[in-house]
């Protein structure tokens, strides 16, 4: 441990910057494991946002009881909270309790503000300049720190209002994100308060009370639920007090950090219009954050999301009395939730006193602040604007949200890079604790992590826990650094993004968006994917061996690069799914049982786009027999380019009617006809008898063209697997044998070669639905092993594949076959073939397939759709 003094500069292990709840417990961790440290403050006490926020009416929306530390057991029963949900002077009053039973406050240096840090490759150390908060010690002075702890918070840095004007008002001035430890007394006073987000709708009815006339700004309506202040509830005390230990470990896995939250299975519109009004009833009636959505598909379903929009604009006409402000007061430019929603006490009955009155900006915007009050322009063009003259202006408007204090506290890494710089377009994190380029910097709650969508302490808690390890770990295994890989930290912002994109939330202009603060980038800030999923990968990720990092020391660098969630989360989702099913493996079944469980399955999935109109119909196998098709046409005159498709199975398994919505889903797509054959399968007819009658499909359409209303010299060849292959191989023969004429092949994860030693396949053999087991199977009922090398077995060893048509190929990241498609992608391309190769990120081999179930495999089916356009160019009717 060091820890010497000088007269402007000290040096520590560890400097930690923010005396919040983060900033204290990371200094208890670190003094706990031996280190010396120093946490750096600019308020003159601890509590961070409980410290400045102390406006009117501030309290805790994360019921208090789980709104506390975990990691002293004895706080359990020292500290009682008086309500559901603590007012801001008690919260301060608990932070205050806590430094000073575990004496925190000797290595707290107040008033104390950070003004840069820059690090020092050679000494691989921070150095981390400061000055007095109030300005008082000229140069300020140094402290030199090996582990550099941003513990800052997510909305600590007050957003300058961005109104026209602001300054020149020379009556008094708040804002409620900074607000005067004296008591601000409104009494007879006019105010005005811009903003109505959760500070505003907490302070406005107590202004309300004490003002003699109070007038609300309101740019954008929030959605706010009755907070019901009281004592906690007894149900939930009694669960807390059983067992505060397995309570806490509840929240610490669970999703937004509060315990026994249920998770909704139900859709809010599978059910009837009195269930679901009982069911809102009962979040208004309860008041929690944690609960205000009793169905699972408010956050991702825009309709479902509106029963409850509709819900509370209800709950607000009901409130106020006059249907005007009433209107104004109803949100409807954003769905519920996508901003943070507010719990308030009495709120909307507020805008029926007779000193209140609301102001809409959407309306009469502020024309400018003035010296005396407010300026707005008038409702119609060419009206006057509207003088309104205060005693006092509160802002209310929010914060450089989650990045506002990091950025701002100008940091500066390796080779002179500064933040700032290196997240101009948004920030860049590895699980929300690290950046590339900056070693040894951690951040408590930073973007990329649960943070603001979670219980702050909870996720609190496992940040200081993750880095306080891993500086143990450092230590133990002689490391002097740690930093993220670019890779790991680029995939981790995608996987954040991805989960994001799969809600409603990125679709509001909110704070979460980066929204509120005029050029910061356009960005969904925390993590959307919840707080037991993003504690698991952190912990696979120190598991893993620090995956997706780099430890340096003495005796070297050790890169253990990776990416920790590259499955889609909702392809992820389906895959966890299908294994709670504990369903036994297709290749431990008989044929006749693998082929009515695969039909069976094909009855509860979603049907598929509608299409023009679908013909079953029969046309003539390599054998003579009869083979089934169906026919899907366009909703558009014909005749239409058409695509002899051939369903995926292996060979085995599926028919004409297996890849119904994919078919459906590629006829809207391509705005082609799309003829589906049910060829002969195995082991019924074994090799080469699929291959064949892929070939006679081909012919057959290609010659009764004109009868099935289709264009003869307009037909493509699609397949999907096992599909795939027979597409490939229809390709080749109609080469071989001059003709018909294809013009263009789609192939979707084709099987092309007989080899599996390729490392598709030791990667994906297991776990993502297709397994190198389930594949023997299916080459063992179609093929002996001396024939799979035959091209109409396996077309990638074709003695040639020039000639062949233009192709579109489409291999998955998590798919056994992924490297036979993407060697026969490459064979295509070095023999002269026209090929665009999609290799789709995070899928599998059945999610693209998997219509309407999933989300992100849209795109590939989308991009197919315009290979086929774009190989059938004009022909494509409209
Ligand atoms: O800030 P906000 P907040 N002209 O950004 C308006 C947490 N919190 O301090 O939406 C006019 O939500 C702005 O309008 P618009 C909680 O996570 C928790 O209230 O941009 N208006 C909006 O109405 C919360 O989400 C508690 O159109 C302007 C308001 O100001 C977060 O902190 C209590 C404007 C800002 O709302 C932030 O809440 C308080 C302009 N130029 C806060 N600029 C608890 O209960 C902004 N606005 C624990």
């Amino acid at each position: 441990m060091s820890d010497s003094t000088t007269h402007e500069q000290t040096t520590v292990d560890v400097v930690i910057v923010g005396a919040g709840f983060a900033g204290m417990y990371q200094l208890k961790r670190m003094r706990d494991a031996g280190l010396s440290a120093v946490v750096l403050e600019a308020g003159d006490g601890v509590g961070g946002t409980w410290y400045w926020n102390r406006y009117p009416g501030a309290r805790c929306d994360i019921l208090t009881v789980d709104y506390s530390y975990s990691w002293d057991p004895e706080l359990e029963t020292e500290w009682e909270w008086s309500e559901r949900y603590a007012t801001q002077p008690e919260i301060l009053r608990y932070a205050n309790f806590v430094a000073d039973k575990h004496d925190l406050r000797t290595d707290i240096r107040f008033g104390t503000r950070v003004t840069s840090a820059e690090w020092d490759e050679a000494a691989k150390r921070w150095t981390v300049h400061t000055e007095a908060a109030d300005g008082s010690d000229g140069s300020g002075s140094t402290v030199v720190a090996q582990h550099y702890v941003m513990a800052t918070g997510c909305l600590s840095v007050p957003k300058v209002p961005d109104v026209p004007g602001n300054g020149r008002f020379e009556g008094e001035v708040y804002s409620t994100g900074n607000w005067p430890h004296e008591d601000v007394d409104f009494t007879g006073k006019r105010v005005a308060v811009i903003g109505t987000g959760s500070s505003g709708i907490q302070s406005i009815p107590i202004i309300a009370e004490q003002a003699s006339q109070l007038t609300v700004f309101q740019r954008t309506p929030n959605f706010s639920l009755p907070a019901h202040h009281g004592p906690i509830a007894e149900e939930r005390l009694v669960e807390y007090r059983s067992d505060p230990a397995a309570y806490r470990e509840e929240a610490r896995h669970s999703r937004i950090g509060v315990p026994f939250v249920p998770i909704s299975e139900v859709s809010a519109l599978d059910v009837s219009e009195e269930e679901r009004l009982a069911a809102y009833e009962e979040s208004w009636r309860r008041g929690e954050l944690g609960q205000l959505s009793p169905f699972r598909d408010l956050g991702t379903n825009a309709e479902a999301n509106d029963t409850m929009r509709r819900f509370i604009h209800g709950k607000i006409r009901d409130i106020v009395d006059d249907p005007d402000i009433a209107e104004t007061l109803c949100p409807t430019n954003h769905y519920f939730a996508t901003k943070r929603p507010c719990l308030d006490t009495n709120y909307y009955a507020t805008f029926n006193r007779e000193n209140v009155r609301l102001v809409d900006l959407l309306k009469t915007p502020i024309e400018s602040i003035t010296e005396t009050g407010i300026d707005t322009a008038g409702t119609e063009p060419g009206d006057a604007a509207e003088s309104m003259e205060f005693d006092a202006i509160v802002f209310a408007t929010g914060f450089d949200a989650m990045t506002g204090a990091i950025v701002g506290a100008n940091i500066t890494g390796r080779d002179g890079v500064a933040l700032r710089d290196a997240w101009a377009d948004g920030p860049m994190t590895y699980l929300g604790l690290m950046t590339v380029g900056f070693p040894n910097l951690y951040m408590i709650t930073g973007p990329g992590s649960p943070s603001v969508l979670s219980n702050m302490m909870v996720s609190i808690e496992q940040h200081v826990d993750w880095i306080s390890d891993t500086v143990d770990h450092m230590r133990s295994e002689g490391f002097d650094t740690i930093e993220p890989t670019e890779l790991a930290q680029r995939k981790w912002v995608q996987h954040s993004n991805d989960i994001a994109n799969l809600t409603l939330l990125p679709t509001a202009n909110s704070w979460y968006m980066g929204a509120n603060v005029p050029g910061k980038p356009s960005v969904f800030l925390p993590y959307p994917g919840g707080v037991g999923a993003y504690r698991g990968a952190c912990d696979e990720v120190v598991a893993q061996g620090y995956l997706g990092f780099t430890l340096a020391g003495p005796s070297g660098a050790t890169t253990n690069d990776g990416v920790i969630r590259s499955v889609k989360p909702d392809v992820a989702a389906m895959l966890a799914f299908v294994e709670e099913m504990g369903l036994p493996p297709i290749e431990s079944m008989s044929v006749e049982d693998a082929r009515a469980f695969m039909a069976a399955s094909a009855e509860v999935r979603p049907p598929g786009p509608d299409v023009g109109e679908i013909v079953d119909g029969v046309l003539p196998g390599a054998d003579g027999s009869e083979l089934e098709y169906r026919l899907y046409r366009p909703d558009s005159e014909g005749p239409h380019p058409v695509v002899v498709y051939f369903h995926g199975g292996g060979w085995v398994l599926g028919s004409h009617e297996s890849d119904d919505p994919m078919c459906r889903d590629l006829c809207v797509r391509s705005g082609a006809a799309i003829l589906s054959v049910n060829y002969r399968h195995a082991p019924e007819a074994r090799f080469p008898a699929a291959a064949d009658d892929g070939f006679a499909a081909v012919q057959w359409v290609a010659a009764h063209a004109d009868e099935l209303g289709v264009l003869a010299d307009q037909l493509a060849v699609a397949g999907w697997s096992a599909g795939g292959n027979v597409a490939a191989v229809a390709c080749q023969q109609a080469r071989d044998a001059g003709g018909p004429a294809i013009i263009g092949q789609l192939l979707l994860n084709p099987a092309t070669d007989c080899d599996f030693s390729r490392p598709s396949y030791s990667e994906n053999g297991e776990g993502y639905t297709l397994t190198t087991a389930l594949m023997t199977w299916f080459w063992d009922h179609y093929c002996d092993p001396e024939q799979r090398t035959d091209p109409k077995a396996s077309p990638l060893r074709a003695a040639t594949l020039a000639g062949l048509p233009p192709a579109m190929i489409v291999t998955c990241e998590f798919d056994p076959l992924r490297d036979e498609g993407d060697a026969y992608a490459e064979a295509l391309a070095a023999a002269g073939v026209e090929v665009e190769h999609l290799q789709a990120e995070g899928q599998t081999h059945t999610s693209t397939s998997a219509v309407d179930v999933l989300i992100t495999p849209t795109a590939t089916r989308a991009a197919m759709g315009d290979a086929l356009r774009g190989i059938f160019g004009a022909r494509v009717p409209v």
